[in-house]
């Protein structure tokens, strides 16, 4: 299977660590949506990364119905529990994390709009989303070694590939300093070699 993938999307990052964990073999295509020559529009219609085609061509986007196909492969670890209701618990705390993320990227995007075009307004209100969103995931972490069960999950998976983004793009927001459990939980992530493996170029 491949795996097209920008070397600094947050989102493809997650499903390369999920590949990682599980041991995977993939074929990386990297292709940044935003150059002229980007062949993603031609598979997926939305124009995103991460886009996973398989060996007989089948299409699968966006990143968690990538990591939904992934568990389907029975691959170990396990990164969603077999019961429905704890599943759905699992890709709550993965959809606040990547929420985490569009706000962040979304922010990004507008902060670096021309003078004139940008809106402090919207940057402001992403930053919130941001913000709000660190301090339920700060509760889903506070006095658990992990987010979900007694193992690592797709949430954790998630919540340190946001927490990551945050200090690539926006180190000015020093979420630590009022976030220790999640403090705690990006150090412990990134230690693994999946996020070592993964770290994205600065640029
Ligand atoms: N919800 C999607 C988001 C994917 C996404 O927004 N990817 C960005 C890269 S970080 C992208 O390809 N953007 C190109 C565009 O919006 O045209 C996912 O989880 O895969």
């Amino acid at each position: 299977m491949k795996l097209f993938a920008s070397p600094t999307s947050p989102y493809a990052r997650k499903i390369r660590i999920v590949l990682f964990e599980k041991q995977l073999p993939f074929e990386l295509v990297e292709d940044s949506p935003w150059e002229s020559a980007t062949r993603v529009p031609e598979i997926n219609p939305l124009g995103k990364v991460p886009v996973l085609v398989l060996d007989d061509g089948e299409v699968f986007f966006d990143s968690p119905v990538i990591a939904g196909y992934l568990e389907t492969l029975n691959a170990e670890p396990r990164l969603l529990p077999t019961d429905a209701l704890a599943r759905v618990r699992v890709r709550q705390t993965e959809a606040l994390a990547d929420g985490i993320t569009d706000a962040a990227v979304t922010a990004l995007l507008e902060s670096r709009r021309p003078d004139g075009e940008r809106s402090d307004r919207e940057i402001a209100r992403q930053t919130a989303k941001i913000e709000r969103g660190l301090d339920v995931l700060e509760r889903r972490a506070t006095g658990r070694e992990w987010l979900h069960g007694d193992g690592l999950s797709l949430a954790d998976i998630a919540a340190g590939t946001a927490l990551a983004y945050l200090d690539l793009r926006f180190p000015q927001l020093s979420w630590r300093d009022a976030h220790p459990a999640l403090k705690t939980l990006e150090a412990r992530m990134s230690a693994r070699p999946s996020f070592i493996e993964t770290v994205p170029p600065v640029g």
